[in-house]
């Protein structure tokens, strides 16, 4: 039995099956921002064994300067922290810009739902100090929820044990914050950036307590917790062979990872590194899994109702072959697209 086989031996099986089987649904998809072309984008893949389904979920987008982190707000949208922009972007299930749910923050950097509320943390791209903000999906001003004057730099972010866990990058700690944004003095795993994780990166909850700690910087890898904070195992290099960002489990098993210009997976079985994507000029960030909407055929805009916008569609298409109004494509935009419309009316289901 070499090293690498004996590092590896204390998963326990229970946990391998559990992660194995997590929420398994067809359609479900894991997205990716890639912020290294001009026009920021955001891949999506496929969540059960990694291969490619889009490279344009988002397509390029001049809003995406370096976009770093997208998740489901819950309402039929999707979120997209930019750490550059400073902004938190509103998009629809299919990839169209909605609004700009937040900007002027000090950064922004990864962000988890909880709540009803998108919790957003700044980060330290622009020297004013860690901050953890509260984001509400109506549109009032963002609040200062959790300040790290003094404290570091808060980058992952997943809820955890009724408040948060949040991966410091000033001191490598992965951190305790109280629901009320009070950051417990004493860290949940407290890591030397030498040995353990260093520069933690993306956090993924793999449920039970059981979380996964991505570290950027030598020794970089992946780095698996449980819920007393044992570091149960840690993948690094060769099967984490360039320094990695974001990171999943997949449906298979199999963990997929990003690094610079790639995407890459690799079984525990044989721990060989196994290339998906290498798109030069890329930079793939973090990896958030995602279960797309029911379809919602009256919301031809595709912001999450049926309202009068779609209304001034069908009327401004009337008469004609517009693919987008012809609703139940019967060749021509008429009063069956209407009815469908006004049949939807309001929020999508
Ligand atoms: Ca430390
Ligand atoms: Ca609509
Ligand atoms: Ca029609």
């Amino acid at each position: 039995m070499d090293m690498r086989s004996i590092r590896h031996l204390q998963i326990p099986a229970a946990l391998v099956l559990v992660t194995a089987s997590a929420s398994a649904q067809s359609g479900d998809l894991l997205l990716i921002p890639d912020s290294g072309p001009t026009l920021g984008r955001v891949w999506a893949l496929n969540a059960s064994d990694g291969s490619l389904v889009s490279n344009s979920f988002i397509p390029g987008d001049a809003r995406l300067t370096q976009p770093i982190q997208i998740v489901d707000s819950g309402s039929r949208t999707l979120l997209v922290t930019d750490e550059l922009a400073r902004s938190v972007f509103e998009y629809s299930p299919n990839g169209t810009y909605l609004r700009t749910l937040a900007s002027g923050l000090d950064g922004a950097f990864g962000i988890c739902m909880h709540g009803g509320f998108a919790y957003v943390t700044s980060g330290f791209s622009n020297n004013l100090g860690g901050k953890i903000y509260r984001i509400a999906l109506d549109g009032s001003a963002p609040v200062v929820f959790s300040d790290w004057a003094g404290i570091g730099d808060p980058r992952g972010i997943i809820p955890y044990a009724g408040g948060f866990l949040v991966g410091n990058s000033t001191d490598d700690d992965l951190e305790l914050v109280s629901a009320g944004g009070t950051v417990n003095p004493m860290p949940f795993f407290n890591s030397d950036g030498i040995s353990s994780i260093n520069f933690p990166q993306q956090l993924v909850d793999l449920g039970a307590g059981n979380v996964m700690a991505v570290g950027f910087s030598a020794p970089w890898g992946l780095f698996l917790f449980d819920s007393t904070a044992i570091n149960y195992a840690s993948y690094r290099a060769p099967e984490v062979f360039l320094s990695p960002r974001g990171g999943a489990i997949l449906d298979n098993g199999q963990f997929l990872y990003t690094g610079g210009t790639r995407i890459d997976r690799f079984s525990t079985k044989d721990y060989v590194n196994v290339n998906i994507v290498n798109q030069v000029g890329a930079s793939f960030r973090w990896v958030t899994r995602y279960t797309p909407p029911a379809p919602c055929l009256g919301d031809i805009n595709g912001d999450g109702a049926a309202d009068a916008s779609d209304l001034a569609v069908v009327l401004g298409a009337w008469g004609t072959v517009d693919p987008a109004a012809d609703l139940d494509d019967d060749g021509a935009v008429g009063g069956s697209d209407l009815a469908i419309v006004l049949g939807a009316w309001g929020p999508c289901s």
